[in-house]
């Protein structure tokens, strides 16, 4: 077993680390109050090939491995968990999605764009009634010969206002349960497509959440990923890769809370001396310390499964799982130990707690990787 990072990916980890710092840190308290999407961060990263890491480079991608991806967004995930979202979902759902499973023509027209970050991506699943239970589709891609008519509203959409392109999971046969559903590319501004309001959320706030609503959106055939019917298994394929993006996106999280908590307890004095020199802060510095260790294998090792060709379902479920517990845990814990600068903004540690909740929520659940979890356990 070899636990060493590559040359290649500690360049990588390094630029990402940098960037953070430089270039995301500024303004982040004011970007998050105003819920202002991070367009010129965004561009800086697509300039550094953030947004389509894994990519092939005949594609216009970074051509890297998923492991390096999973340091990309550990880094930016310590300062900035909505830039993150925004990479992660580029990255993992959208770019990764078409390069697996789309068609050349697919792959020319719209994943050229989408690795260099020139646009960016959507991935649209969840509906009003359709979150954690993925199969119950209401959406409707009518099959009307050369194209489908979408209808429908998809919910929680990140990057719902600034992408220009959306994968679209929907029900063509509802006689065939999930395996008449269909995935389709539908671009911006394609008649009928409506944007609704932007959601007004806890954390992850200069990210643009947004449901969507299709009125008859005349959709060509030539959209649809894979053979008709391959629309379930295509959100299934792609979300269990998407999870080990998030899983690192969690990780960052932790790991960025537990830095300025860490920073802080040396600094801060009570009673005499440093907090750390306390031990009820010690304990809880050594408690953050292990979880984001155990976090950081089963993430990496989640990764490592994608890059060698083995199964992820399960490691990536795990590292997802145990990784968002981690860092809504430890962000809770390091605005324990800031006291009552914890509470306020300018210490940090309040925003990474609110962007922590998240990761127990989308791209499945933590019940819901219980719920793979065990399956795939118990299925021996
Ligand atoms: N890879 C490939 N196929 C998969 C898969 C995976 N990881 N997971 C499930 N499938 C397939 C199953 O094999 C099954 O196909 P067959 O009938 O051909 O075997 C099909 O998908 C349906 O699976 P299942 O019967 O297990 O469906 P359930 O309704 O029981 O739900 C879970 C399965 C709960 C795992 C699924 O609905 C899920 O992941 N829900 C969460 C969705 C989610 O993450 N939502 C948030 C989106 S934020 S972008």
């Amino acid at each position: 077993m070899d636990f060493t990072l590559t040359e290649e990916q500690l360049m990588v980890q390094q630029a990402a680390r940098d960037f953070a710092q430089n270039e995301l840190l500024a303004g982040i308290i004011e970007r998050d109050d105003a819920q202002q999407f991070p367009t010129e961060q965004v561009k800086k990263m697509a300039e550094l090939g953030f947004l389509g890491m894994m990519v092939d480079s005949k594609y216009g991608g970074s051509g890297l491995d998923t492991l390096s991806y999973v340091l990309v967004m550990e880094e930016l995930s310590k300062i900035d968990a909505s830039s993150s979202v925004i990479v992660s979902v580029n990255n993992s759902l959208v770019c990764w999605g078409l390069e697996a499973f789309g068609s050349e023509a697919q792959k020319e027209k719209y994943l050229t764009k989408l690795a260099t970050g020139e646009i960016i991506g959507a991935f649209c699943l969840s509906e009003p009634e359709a979150g954690s239970d993925a199969t119950s589709q209401k959406t409707t891609a009518l099959d009307k010969g050369d194209h489908y008519i979408l209808n429908g509203t998809k919910n929680w959409i990140t990057n719902g206002n600034s992408a220009e392109v959306y994968l679209v999971i929907a029900q063509t046969d509802i006689e065939k349960g999930h395996k008449g559903i269909n995935a389709v590319i539908v671009e911006k501004g394609m008649e009928g497509f409506e944007i609704g309001p932007k959601e007004n959320k806890m954390g992850i706030r200069s990210s643009d959440t947004h449901s969507l609503i299709f009125n008859d959106v005349k959709v060509p055939k030539e959209n649809r990923i894979g053979e008709d019917g391959f629309g379930f298994k295509f959100a299934m394929k792609t979300l269990a890769g998407g999870r080990i993006g998030i899983a690192a996106q969690a990780l960052g999280i932790a790991a960025g809370a537990y830095e300025l908590a860490l920073k802080y307890s040396k600094e801060r004095k009570a009673f005499g001396t440093e907090i750390a020199n306390h031990q009820s802060v010690a304990f809880k510095l050594a408690d953050m310390h292990t979880k984001i260790q155990a976090a950081r294998h089963l993430v990496y090792k989640a990764a490592w499964d994608k890059d060698n060709g083995n199964n992820y379902d399960l490691s990536g479920a795990m590292a997802k799982l145990y990784a968002a517990e981690t860092a809504m845990e430890v962000a809770t814990e390091a605005v324990q130990i800031h006291g009552g600068n914890g509470f306020v903004k300018e210490y940090h540690v309040e925003r990474l707690m609110r962007d922590a909740k998240i990761t127990q929520i989308y791209e499945g659940t933590s019940e819901i990787q219980k719920i793979v979890i065990s399956r795939s356990i118990l299925k021996g």
